[in-house]
């Protein structure tokens, strides 16, 4: 049930999406709007890409963020939530990313998934997703919270695209049915030094958990994930952050690596 009008609503997206183009921190909304709901988070997201949409810009996938034990702590938020991939977030692998258009930015190394199929939910589970994977690839999100010092709460966050900013993908994609998901172990380094190791079990036991909950997530509007989609399903450590001149580098067993440097 939504508590705003559909001018709060508009108005705060608004509001979150300057702050977003301008690279410019604000306060976390529900400073000013404390009885806001989930839907009204929602509803305030998808506004935003709705915002971007009409003037162009495609939407090139979807994440899933707070999906890992790591992250939840981090945040001290315990809800996955989701979010859109605009295409000006896409970013070759081995290129430079001008930190002058990023607030406070930080790195997430992340499993993704390309489907064949549909995914509808409710009822999605791990095993309809592996029907419907083409391909799974390793992906690094570049974060970017547009809340002062990274300080939210999960309605906050869901309403600014879950700090949605940058991504890198490329490596080596394979089938799923080519590798154990669960066990599939990453690396990240930055500067050369190993910040942090996980696991593919770090989010929700196998990354392929999580889209199923971005399918269940989407029922809820009425929305499906389309045939095609690519899908971050979550960091797996801690978010790290960066800064220029910091360059970024993860390993994966089995999917090659990624890196990126900050200018
Ligand atoms: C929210 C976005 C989290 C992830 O992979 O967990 C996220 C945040 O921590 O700012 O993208
Ligand atoms: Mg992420």
């Amino acid at each position: 049930m939504s508590t705003l009008s559909r001018e709060a609503v508009a108005q705060l997206a608004e509001h979150l999406e300057n702050a977003e183009l301008q690279a410019q921190d604000v306060t976390k909304i529900t400073n000013d709007y404390p009885t806001m709901d989930f839907e009204d988070a929602y509803d305030i997201q998808w506004e935003i890409r709705r915002r971007k949409e009409a003037r162009g810009t495609k939407i090139v996938g979807m994440k899933l963020g707070l999906t890992s034990w790591a992250k939840m702590a981090q945040m001290g938020v315990e809800v996955p939530c989701y979010g859109f991939l605009a295409d000006y977030f896409s970013c070759a692998n081995g290129s430079a990313i001008d930190t002058s258009t990023l607030i406070h930015p930080k790195v997430e190394a992340e499993i993704a998934f390309v489907t064949n199929k549909v995914l509808t939910g409710p009822g999605c589970h791990a095993a309809d997703v592996f029907a419907a994977t083409e391909c799974v690839l390793p992906a690094v999100e570049i974060i970017d919270s547009r809340y002062r010092d990274f300080k939210f709460d999960l309605k906050s966050v869901v309403a600014d695209n879950c700090s949605s900013s940058r991504f890198v993908t490329g490596g080596r994609s394979l089938s799923v049915d080519h590798m154990d998901l669960s066990t599939a172990g990453v690396v990240l380094e930055k500067n050369g030094e190993i910040v942090d190791m996980a696991t593919g079990a770090a989010v929700l036991g196998n990354p392929a958990e999580s889209v199923a909950m971005l399918a269940n997530m989407l029922a809820e509007r009425g929305e499906v994930i389309p045939a095609g989609t690519f899908i971050m399903t979550g960091g797996v450590t801690a978010a790290v952050a960066v800064e220029a001149g910091d360059c970024i580098s993860v390993r994966y067993h089995d999917l090659g690596s990624l890196s990126m440097r900050f200018v």
